[in-house]
């Protein structure tokens, strides 16, 4: 028999190099999940799973929406595909105008990708060849944060903050350079929604402008709130402070709203909740509900308008991806905007913050907590440490409550959980109750 020919066996789960997983541990004891529906997740041997963390942050309107499917299977069955350098399809202009519509502030422009790191890549490509197009070629350097996620480029890595993602590879960009993070459970444990203490943090934007000459500056990149680290919210005022330093030396500010945009925080994007408009925009995720694969980049037109010069013939900007504004991709966007304003998903996520802090903040006391922390649907349960096995136990408490029926995601010692935005209360209560007894179970 030839190698093709032979049987494949479902239950072999070597092929596959799984990704941020643990692999050989995974594979000795599988987690696997086969079908979705609302605000639960079924095994294969069909048990029920309560999806705490909307997929991964990004299922915002409850898993296996009919319209969103029922979009895609039309738009599979009408043009699986079409070119879009030099040539395009009405879909992904009409997308790219409904997202322009929901846009706060001067963002505008709406540049399709595939993943958040592809946005992130994308975004700080645009702040570079911006400042060029405009006669400030010497701007190169960007500045991070530490804690930061923004993927896995090498963009991404290299003004992201998390060392395990970075230390592997050596190599990173260039002329990168990080603010502190703003985690500073000494003075902000259980806050409830934005710490008090911190702003003075933003402050540190200035002594690294003074160090590398702020003209050398291309843009500042943060997450509104920090999500794969941990749930880290933005103290009272510091956004603002990071606005008005960036203005202040004609530096880009760019949000990566990857999990913050479309209703994490109650609003459209954060830039809305936190009332601080950003100059670029990075977004995945749920701006297809996950459904098929999508990013984007808003840009202000002001950036757009500094790349529209020369001559007509002339593309003017050297990037773009084959899959950009993806025929199915943008039908499952349409119809997952459609779903957020029908169902008024963003308002009904801010109707449920409070509700959702309290049930959140009631684990206060529970067994290996050492702090919570919420905004919007997303809370942040800090556990200590065992000694010596930093994030074992947590890892524990994730097994714990997939076994019991639980999917939460868990970030060294932190459990994070961001639930899709159609959560009823009882099931709040319920992911509070399993996670408790998860918590007392766990050593
Ligand atoms: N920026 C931010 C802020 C993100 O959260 C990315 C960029 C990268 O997106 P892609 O689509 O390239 O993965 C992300 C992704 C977690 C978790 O459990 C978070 C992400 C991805 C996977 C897991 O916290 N965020």
């Amino acid at each position: 028999m030839s190698a093709a020919s032979l049987p494949v066996d479902p239950n072999n789960l070597e092929a596959l190099w799984m990704p941020f997983t643990a692999n050989r541990q995974f594979k000795r004891k599988p987690r696997l999940l086969s079908r979705a529906e609302g605000m639960y997740y079924y095994t294969p041997d069909n048990r029920q799973v309560l999806d705490g963390t909307a997929g991964l942050w990004c299922v915002n309107a409850g898993h296996g929406r009919k319209s969103i499917v029922e979009a895609i299977q039309k738009q599979a069955a009408t043009m699986d595909f079409a070119p879009g350098f030099q040539m395009g399809h009405p879909l992904s202009f009409e997308f790219a105008a409904r997202l322009q519509a929901m846009l706060p502030g001067d963002l505008n422009q709406v540049f399709f990708t595939n993943s958040g790191s592809e946005s992130v890549d994308t975004a700080l490509k645009i702040a570079l060849a911006y400042h060029r197009a405009r006669g400030e070629a010497q701007r190169v350097r960007f500045i991070g944060r530490e804690r930061g996620y923004h993927g896995v480029g090498f963009g991404g890595i290299s003004v992201g903050g998390i060392a395990p993602n970075r230390k592997q590879f050596g190599l990173q960009l260039p002329y990168v350079d990080h603010l502190p993070h703003t985690h500073d459970p000494a003075r902000n444990a259980y806050s409830k929604g934005q710490p008090e203490h911190g702003a003075e943090l933003a402050d540190r934007l200035e002594s690294i402008l003074a160090l590398h000459d702020p003209s050398t500056v291309a843009a500042v990149i943060v997450e509104p709130v920090a999500g794969s680290t941990g749930v880290l919210i933005p103290p009272k005022g510091y956004l603002e402070k990071l606005r008005a330093i960036c203005s202040k030396h004609g530096i880009l500010l760019i949000f990566d709203e990857v999990i913050t945009g479309f209703g994490r925080l109650g609003t459209a994007f954060a830039a809305e909740r936190f009332a601080v408009m950003p100059d670029l925009m990075t977004v995945a995720k749920g701006i297809t509900n996950a459904a098929v694969p999508m990013g984007a980049v808003f840009a202000t037109k002001a950036i757009y308008d500094a790349f529209m010069n020369g001559p007509e013939n002339t593309i003017e900007f050297f990037h773009g991806y084959t899959y950009s504004g993806h025929p199915l991709a943008c039908a499952a966007g349409i119809a997952t905007l459609d779903v957020y304003r029908d169902e008024g998903l963003f308002a009904r996520a801010a109707d449920l913050a409070p509700y959702w802090e309290a049930t959140m903040h009631a684990l206060k006391g529970t067994r290996h907590v050492v702090d919570i922390r919420n905004l919007g649907l997303v809370a942040g349960i800090e556990l200590e440490p065992r000694a010596g096995a930093p994030g074992t136990r947590a890892y524990d408490v994730l097994v714990d409550c997939f076994e019991a029926g639980l999917l939460i995601r868990t970030t060294g010692d932190i459990v994070a959980l961001s639930p899709p935005l159609i959560v009823q209360k009882p099931q709040i209560d319920q992911m509070a109750e399993m996670l408790s007894a998860a918590l007392r179970r766990v050593a």
